[in-house]
């Protein structure tokens, strides 16, 4: 019989290749959607699937606990994958409580839900590389042990998710795991996430159709990886005969200078003669370095990553001068 799966936060970046990956691997796939006033803007990311999980989607919200019983019920899925959140870290300074709500108390109400109706269901939490903050091992990397000191409040309601889901794991035996990611990118992020900001507006100054590009901190440090290395890794942490928690991340890391000035290059251009400062891009505090080490992932499961950072950028790349052929 086929195996099912729920996934929270299916329109996102992460939900919508989760979703194709296993229905590629036969699962019954179903999904979970916010509620946001203009309907057609909800599915764009699920436009190759739409069609065969059309009528496996459901509006539920994570702060709403008998939105997320209700569909528990409907579905009674064999995996669940909690995706959804408030995701920009620099909006989580505008909107700290909404963020905490979402993130935080989103992840608790999923918890309980789950005992409730379906405890023998494996749940996964979309942990993040934001929770350790500029805490660093003497080696340079982060890694499932590094001390987890948040500097943004969607790191600290990162932490909160990550250790409810453990004490969830050992209070009531539930199947729950964390898979602490690090940034994952792909012509599916948003656009007001840097990767894909700074992809888009070379572009678009490629074809002279904008002048310049504001960013805040060229000197901040990120482990980017793929976006679909990254859900395989999900689903892999989900198949482990126990549940455990994994970092997931190439091990290497570039600033948003170094990603600025191969984008560019690619383009022909000089990111020297198109790049400006805004100082509402800056956060109060910012992460400086990440750089994970997935030798748990890979020892213990056997991911493994296929994209780097430069097939990655090049992918984006191509998918914006697509877009925009004159
Ligand atoms: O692309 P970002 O906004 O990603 P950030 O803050 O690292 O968060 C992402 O990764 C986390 C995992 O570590 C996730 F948990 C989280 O949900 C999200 O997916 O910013 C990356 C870096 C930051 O240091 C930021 O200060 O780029 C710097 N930056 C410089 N100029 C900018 C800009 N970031 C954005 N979004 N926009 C700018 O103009």
């Amino acid at each position: 019989m086929s195996k099912s799966a729920l996934i929270t936060g299916i329109n996102g970046q992460d939900g919508s290749y989760l979703a194709e990956l296993l229905l590629e691997r036969g699962y019954i796939v179903y999904g979970i959607l916010k509620r946001n006033s203009v309907a057609e803007n909800q599915t764009a990311r699920l436009d190759d699937i739409y069609w065969v999980i059309k009528d496996n989607l459901f509006y539920a919200d994570m702060l709403d606990m008998a939105s997320l019983v209700g569909v528990l019920q409907k579905c009674e899925p064999d995996e669940i994958y909690n995706l959804a959140a408030q995701s920009h870290v620099r909006i989580s300074f505008d909107q700290p409580i909404y963020t905490l709500q979402t993130v935080a108390v989103g992840t608790l109400n999923l918890l309980e839900a789950i005992k409730l109706t379906c405890p023998k269901a494996k749940m996964y939490q979309a942990s993040s590389s934001e929770m350790f903050g500029n805490s660093i091992d003497d080696d340079g990397f982060q890694r499932e042990t590094t001390p987890m000191i948040p500097t943004s409040p969607y790191g600290c309601a990162k932490v909160y998710g990550y250790n409810i889901v453990r004490n969830y794991r050992s209070s009531y035996n539930l199947f729950v795991s964390n898979g602490i990611l690090f940034n994952h990118e792909s012509p599916r992020r948003g656009t007001n996430f840097v990767t894909n900001k700074v992809v888009k507006t070379a572009v678009e100054i490629a074809r002279g159709m904008k002048e310049e590009l504001k960013l805040g901190n060229l000197d901040a440090a990120r482990d980017w990886g793929h976006a679909k290395d990254y859900v395989k890794a999900m689903w892999m942490i989900l198949q482990h005969d126990t549940p455990d928690d994994f970092v997931c991340a190439t091990g290497v890391s570039h600033t948003v200078r170094d990603l600025c000035e191969y984008v560019f290059s690619r383009l022909n251009m000089n990111y020297n003669d198109y790049v400006g400062h805004d100082m509402k891009y800056y956060r109060p505090e910012e992460l400086n370095v990440l750089k994970g080490d997935s030798s748990k992932l890979k020892t213990t499961l056997g991911w493994e990553k296929t994209y780097t950072f430069e097939s990655m950028l090049d992918e984006m790349i191509k998918y914006w001068r697509n877009k925009y052929v004159l």
